[in-house]
């Protein structure tokens, strides 16, 4: 390729319809003692990388992704960084079983059928997948999560075009303010995606600024830039969610860490015990199941494991190139 100035080959996958663009190789190993240490890293020097592979002509205003790194600690077989559209998460659900399923189907990992369990070394922690397998085919990930908590129920800031808004705020590995869809007055149907949008964006913005969280333990990760508007499903144990993300997409899955988020809310409500499935289906209508896996603490948080049981497909492969005459070398956003 003799134009090229940098080359990436990705497995292209969806997680129950949220893409995840799985980076194989040509990144190279990104500087860091921990993969937290690599994000920061990552988001620093490399960031023209995230552009260039999230970013229109090559993604578009929802991609999604995921870096495959060496694991910094010995108890892990791959380290990932998430990149997006809207940065890098330290966290991220859809994308680790989009992983999961790459790692199994295209044999990075050594597979052993019915279950593979793959130990991911990400930015927020040790997360544990199990992959369901069945000829060689990855029917379903199950990821246990990081410790997801409660961070503070019936919060509340001003938002203007909606005055004075109620909140629950929680953390499954972002942060995540939970609001039921009737409270911002919009009904629950495809046809408001853009009024959801403008509601998340207004309300994440003030709560950043009036209300800001920071995780009990590392205060890098802080902020909150997703908005969990919920409305029920057939029964208390199904919900549906349009999941508003800044700077202004739905996430298409049910959204991994913010199902974890609102598993540690309904635990803390009291409203979801330890034998309780959760249901949680997104705004296309996909749907991710959850459980609790384990309870423990977070500074003086109780929080919960969560158990989140989804699905991914592999669509194809593809190899990347840059040439120096591109106009658009990080791409761009609309
Ligand atoms: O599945 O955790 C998730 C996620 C975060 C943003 C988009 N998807």
């Amino acid at each position: 390729m003799p134009f090229s100035k940098r080359t990436v080959t990705t497995v292209e996958s969806h997680t129950e319809g949220m893409p995840t663009r799985v980076v194989t190789s040509g990144v190279g190993e990104i500087p860091g003692a921990t993969a937290f240490d690599k994000r920061r890293y990552f988001m620093e020097n490399m960031d023209e990388i995230r552009q260039w592979l999230m970013y229109e002509p090559r993604g578009h205003s929802a991609m999604s992704g995921a870096i495959l790194q060496k694991s910094t600690r010995a108890d892990a077989d791959w380290g990932v960084i998430y990149i997006e559209v809207s940065g890098c998460l330290p966290m991220c659900g859809h994308g680790t079983i989009g992983v999961a399923t790459v790692l199994v189907e295209k044999g990075l990992v050594e597979v052993s059928e019915p279950i593979t369990t793959i130990r991911l070394d990400t930015p927020a922690g040790l997360v544990s997948v199990d992959v369901l397998v069945k000829a060689g085919k990855a029917e379903s990930v199950t990821l246990t999560n990081v410790p997801s908590f409660s961070f503070g129920l019936d919060q509340s800031v001003s938002v203007p075009g909606f005055g004075e808004v109620k909140y629950d705020m929680a953390f499954g590995g972002n942060f995540y303010a939970i609001i039921p869809a009737e409270r911002v007055g919009i009904e629950f149907d495809r046809k408001n995606g853009q009024a959801f949008l403008n509601a998340g964006l207004a309300i994440s913005s003030a709560i950043n600024s009036q209300n800001l969280p920071v995780h009990p333990q590392n205060p890098e990760i802080s902020g909150c830039h997703h908005i969990d508007f919920i409305s029920p499903g057939e029964d208390r144990f199904h919900w549906r969610n349009a999941m508003a993300v800044d700077p202004g997409w739905f996430d298409r899955s049910p959204c991994g860490t913010g199902t974890s988020a609102r598993l540690a809310q309904m635990v803390a409500r009291g409203v979801f015990g330890d034998s309780d499935v959760l249901i949680n289906e997104s705004w296309i209508g996909s749907k991710f199941q959850a459980r609790i896996a384990g309870r423990t603490s977070v500074a003086n948080f109780p929080a919960i494991i969560p158990a989140i049981t989804g699905r991914a497909w592999i669509m194809g492969e593809a190899t990347w190139t840059l040439d120096p005459s591109d106009p658009f070398p990080a791409g761009f956003l609309l």
